[in-house]
């Protein structure tokens, strides 16, 4: 029976026990409480759009200015005074300072607020709304403002358009060598607010049954992967998420 896991890991690292190896993935709903809408919910950020126009390379090709419109309205809402990390987030780091380089936690998220709770190994592995890329050299930098058609990178001797630094449909998302090694090597593999409906993502839970890990997931309900998972904690993750860390 275990009474708290942050207490076991703390113990852990007192008896010189070795650290179990844990990935969490964490998905639109861990941010859902911070203000930030999810995908595929009712009110969610696609019931307005369409997801061929606004997250495929096709759909950017077509109308970049739609595009932009978009991720300027979610850049600026990331960045405004009331959009803060909430308590899953902080969990997530707390449960970082024990486990130091045995957590990853990877997100499909392109917000920044575990950055902000002072979670340390990071993976976005959609991208991030705070960066745009040069279309050309795919070099990336840090974008806190509007981004339009007209912006030119400072990379290339024939300036190029700037895109928002984000994964859409059709492209490969970013560090999957690093993350597949970690699902590889790792004792506990924990979902945090994520549907299951995006691959490679909704594949991890299946690679780490694989390996024998312990499967946990973290969602307001049962999703369509719970099967995978031998543990589930049902509920706001603000609360469910720090109760099984703390
Ligand atoms: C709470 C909560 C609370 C709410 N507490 N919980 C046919 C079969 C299989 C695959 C494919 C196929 N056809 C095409 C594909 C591939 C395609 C794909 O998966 N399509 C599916 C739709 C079928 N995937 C791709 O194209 C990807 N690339 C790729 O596959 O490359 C080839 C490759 C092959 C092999 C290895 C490696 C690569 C790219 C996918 C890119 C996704 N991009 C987006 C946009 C990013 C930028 C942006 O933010 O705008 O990423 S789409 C969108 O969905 C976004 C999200 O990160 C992603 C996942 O959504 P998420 O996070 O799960 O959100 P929701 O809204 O779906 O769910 C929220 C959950 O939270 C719900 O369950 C709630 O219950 C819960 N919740 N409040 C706890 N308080």
């Amino acid at each position: 029976f275990r009474q708290s896991y942050f207490e076991d890991a703390r113990i852990a690292k007192l008896v010189t026990k070795p650290l179990p190896r844990v990935v969490v993935l964490t998905g639109a709903g861990i941010s859902a409480e911070s203000g930030i809408a999810t995908f595929r919910a009712a009110d969610g950020l696609w019931e307005n759009h369409s997801i061929e126009d606004i997250a495929t390379p096709e759909g950017y090709h077509r109308d970049p200015q739609r595009v932009h419109d978009f991720y300027n309205e979610r850049r600026r809402q990331l960045q405004s005074a009331h959009i803060l990390p909430n308590n899953a987030h902080r969990a997530l780091a707390k449960l970082g300072t024990v486990l130091g380089d045995n957590l990853l936690v990877v997100t499909q998220n392109i917000d920044n607020l575990h950055e902000r709770a002072s979670s340390v190994n990071v993976i976005h592995m959609h991208g991030e709304l705070l960066k745009a890329r040069c279309t050309q050299s795919q070099q990336v930098i840090t974008w806190l403002d509007d981004l339009q058609p007209t912006d030119r990178c400072t990379c290339c001797q024939f300036p190029a358009p700037l895109r928002p630094h984000v994964v859409w449909f059709g492209e490969m998302p970013l560090q999957m060598e690093g993350i597949y090694q970690a699902i590889a090597e790792c004792d506990i593999f924990i979902a945090v607010g994520t549907s299951g409906q995006v691959y490679p993502a909704a594949g991890f839970v299946h690679e780490a049954k694989l390996q024998c890990a312990e499967t946990i997931e973290f969602n307001l309900e049962p999703t369509a992967s719970k099967e995978e998972f031998i543990e589930g904690h049902y509920g706001p993750a603000s609360q469910t998420l720090p109760a099984w860390v703390e």
